[in-house]
C-alpha cells in the first residue's frame, strides 16, 4: 500500500450559513480519498489564524477563490509525492510554505482544510475510523458535551449579549442518555419560549433565537427549562460562553441589552452573582480576550468551583496555553482546529494544555459542514469534552450522532466522561 499523496485539489463549497467555504480533496498513490472542510468562526479571536476571504463586493466579501488558488497552485504541488501517514512533516511544509506567523498568507482556511483531508486520507488508507486512527491501542472515552440551547451574541444578531447559553449532562453514564437528556431539555425550552409567545426561530448554531428583555431572563428561562424538563442540578448543569471580546476591551465592558457600561470588576461582580444564583458549572472567555487581569481575577475568585475556559483568549496556540497556566488565567481549554491552522498545532495546543492540568474542550465553528472530524478528535485524542453547537440543524446534528456510532462501535468498551471531564 503507497500512502503518498498522488493529487490534492481544493474546491469551493457553501457553509452552514450559506457563506463559501473551503473543501479539499487528497487522493493517495492506492486510490484512498481523505477529504477535509474549514469552518468558519463569527466572534473570532484576534490572535487566531487568518481565514483568507477574497473581500470586495462579490459574495458579500466571503469568497474564498484566492485560498482555493492557493492550495492548487502551492500547497499542492509541495506536498505531492509526500506520505500522508507524517502528518506533522506535512502540517511543518504547510507551516514553512505560508510562511507568515497567522497564515496570512496562503490562509488558515487552506491550511486547515488541506491538514483535515490528509488525517483522514491517512486514517482511510488504514482502514480505521479515525478516532481509532488517533488512539492507536490506547482506551478512550466518550467527551461530555456542551449543547447550545439559546444562541445570542455574534450568532443572533447581538439580541443578547451572552453567546451560547449550554448545558452539560454531567449526570449521564452514556451518550445516548446524555444526548436524550439534553433533547428533553432543548424541547422544553422551545415549548416555554412558544407558551410565552417568544419563539423566533433558532440561531446560527441551532439554539433558540434569544428574545429576552436582559441577559439574566435568557438564565433564568434555561434554569427553568432544566428543571421543568425533569432534571436535577446534579444531573444537568450550564455552560456558559460569554465571548466577552465582543463586548469589552481595555477593562471596560458594555453588553448593549444592559445599557450601561461596567468596569472590570463590576462586570466580574456580575458574572459571579450569576453563578451564586444559577447552577453553573463552566464559564468561557467571561472577561475579554485582552483582560488577563481579569481572567486572573475571576480565576482566583471562581477557579476551584467552576471551569473556566479560553477560547479567543487561547486560541489554541500551545505557547499561549502555558502563560495562562503560569499565570492562572483560566483552567480550560477550547480547541478549534481551524484557530491554530494545522492538525499538529491543534495537537500540540491540546497536550500543553493536558500537561498544564487544564480541561480540553474541542469546539466546532459557528459557520460549519456536514464534515464530523471534530467528533473523532475528541474521541481519539481523549478531550473529554466537545461543543458543537445545539440539539438541532444537521451540520449539529451529524456530530452528535457520529458519537453515538463511536460508542457503539466500542461496545462494552466505551466510558463516558461524564462530570470527571471537568477541572472541578
Ligand atoms: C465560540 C464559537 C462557537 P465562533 O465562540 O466558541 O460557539 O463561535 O465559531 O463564532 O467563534
Ligand atoms: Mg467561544
Amino acid at each position: 500500500m503507497s500512502t503518498h499523496i498522488r493529487q490534492l485539489h481544493a474546491r469551493r463549497i457553501w457553509d452552514s450559513r450559506g457563506r463559501p467555504t473551503v473543501e479539499v480533496d487528497v487522493i493517495l498513490d492506492d486510490g484512498t480519498l481523505g477529504r477535509g472542510i474549514a469552518p468558519a468562526g463569527a466572534s473570532t479571536g484576534t490572535h487566531e489564524s487568518v481565514e483568507l476571504r477574497d473581500g470586495g463586493s462579490e459574495q458579500g466579501g466571503w469568497g474564498v477563490s484566492r485560498a482555493i488558488a492557493n492550495v492548487n497552485h502551492e500547497i499542492a504541488p509541495a506536498l505531492s509525492g509526500r506520505d500522508a501517514m507524517d502528518q506533522r512533516a506535512l502540517d511543518e511544509l504547510l507551516i514553512a510554505l505560508d510562511g507568515t506567523a497567522n497564515k496570512s498568507r496562503l490562509g488558515g482556511n487552506a491550511l486547515i482544510a488541506t491538514s483535515m483531508a490528509v488525517l483522514q486520507a491517512a486514517a482511510n488508507a488504514r482502514r480505521l475510523p479515525l478516532w481509532r486512527h488517533l488512539a492507536g491501542e490506547a482506551s478512550v472515552t466518550l467527551p461530555l458535551p456542551e449543547i447550545q440551547i439559546f444562541g445570542g451574541g455574534a450568532h443572533a444578531g447581538r439580541r443578547i449579549d451572552l453567546q451560547d447559553l449550554m448545558v452539560m449532562p454531567i449526570g449521564a453514564h452514556s451518550m445516548q442518555e446524555a444526548l436524550a437528556m439534553v433533547a428533553d431539555v432543548y424541547r422544553t425550552a422551545g415549548e416555554l419560549m412558544a407558551d410565552s409567545g417568544r419563539r423566533a426561530g433558532v440561531a446560527d448554531e441551532g439554539g433558540w433565537w434569544p428574545d429576552f428583555s436582559n441577559n439574566e431572563e435568557a438564565l433564568q428561562m434555561l434554569t427553568r427549562s432544566i428543571d421543568k424538563a425533569g432534571y436535577r442540578h446534579g444531573e444537568v448543569m450550564i455552560s456558559l460562553d460569554i465571548a466577552a471580546s465582543e463586548f469589552g476591551g481595555g477593562g471596560i465592558y458594555r453588553p448593549g441589552l444592559e445599557g450601561r457600561s461596567y468596569p472590570r470588576e463590576e462586570w466580574i461582580a456580575v458574572l459571579l452573582d450569576w453563578i451564586a444564583k444559577y447552577p453553573i458549572l463552566s464559564i468561557e472567555d467571561p472577561l475579554a480576550e485582552d483582560d488577563t487581569e481579569g481572567m486572573i481575577a475571576f480565576t482566583k475568585a471562581v477557579g476551584r468551583r467552576v471551569q473556566i475556559i479560553g477560547d479567543d483568549y487561547l486560541v489554541t496556540h500551545a505557547a499561549r496555553v502555558r502563560e495562562a497556566s503560569a499565570v492562572k488565567a483560566c483552567n480550560a481549554a477550547l480547541i478549534k482546529p481551524n484557530q491554530a491552522g494545522t492538525i499538529s498545532e491543534t495537537f500540540d495546543a491540546l497536550q500543553t494544555a493536558k500537561e498544564c492540568g487544564f480541561s480540553t474542550i474541542v469546539s466546532a465553528r459557528s459557520g460549519e459542514s456536514e464534515d464530523v472530524m471534530i467528533s473523532h478528535l475528541s474521541v481519539g485524542w481523549n478531550a473529554g469534552q466537545l461543543k458543537v453547537g445545539s440539539f438541532a440543524r444537521s451540520e449539529r446534528m451529524a456530530k452528535w450522532n457520529e458519537l453515538l456510532r463511536i460508542e457503539e462501535a466500542l461496545g462494552s468498551a466505551a466510558g463516558y466522561t461524564g462530570r470527571s471531564a471537568l477541572p472541578v
